[in-house]
């Protein structure tokens, strides 16, 4: 079993972190997406069709792309501790939040990154300013509405699950390569912020 993995990209950085909190060590395979090789025609087609990062191969060769099915397998190999809910109140909460969170915060931030950053330029066949601005606004309105959810919970799905995991990914992507991060003001998102990468799992 190996991870092939980029350190520092925000999706494998979730699989760190998920490994870290459950104490579970793989051997890890480093793949340049700077250098496009997760492009390159014989990763995609021996490791991923889909060309993007992590990818978790497993010893009989078969591999399982997509961050989130990723600690999905992992969660069922190793249950404890539970970073996906155990009930099926708890399960179908920290799905929600993961859904929320993929979907209304890390979208709008790709937007941004794919539109407005000079990191992307060469690789996108055209980046539309206009697109960027908007997604700001969006990421800038969703840091609102998790300081709102925030301010009557400790985590955003109950106990600390995977759902802040992929969180704190988003706003570190946000903040450090988007230049969008959340505001001091926002006292509840930031009490959280400071929570989940004070874990001894959000620097593995
Ligand atoms: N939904 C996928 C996203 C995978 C993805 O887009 N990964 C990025 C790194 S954060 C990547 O590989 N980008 C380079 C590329 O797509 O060429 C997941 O959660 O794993």
């Amino acid at each position: 079993m190996k991870l092939y993995t980029y350190a520092g990209a925000p999706n494998p950085r979730r699989v760190h972190i998920y490994l870290a909190e459950k104490g579970i060590e793989i051997p890890f395979q480093q793949v340049d997406i700077m250098k496009r090789e997760n492009r390159e025609p014989e990763f995609m087609k021996r490791v991923n069709s889909m060309g993007g990062l992590p990818v978790l191969e497993l010893d009989d060769g078969s591999h399982i792309a997509e961050s989130v099915a990723i600690c999905r397998y992992f969660e069922v190999e190793h249950p404890d501790p539970p970073l996906f809910g155990t009930t099926a109140s708890e399960q179908g909460t920290v799905e929600m939040w993961i859904r929320r969170i993929e979907l209304n915060f890390m979208m709008p931030v790709g937007m941004v990154w794919v539109h407005g950053s000079p990191l992307t330029k060469a690789v996108v066949k055209r980046q539309i300013p206009e697109m960027a601005e908007q997604n700001r606004a969006v990421v800038r309105s969703y840091f609102d509405f998790l300081d709102r959810h925030l301010a009557n919970h400790e985590y955003l799905a109950g106990e600390f699950s995977f759902a802040d995991i992929i969180a704190l990914c988003t706003a570190d992507f946000a903040a450090k390569l988007n230049d969008l991060p959340h505001s001091s003001e926002q006292a509840h998102l930031s009490r959280w912020y400071q929570s989940v990468s004070g874990r001894p799992s959000a620097s593995a």
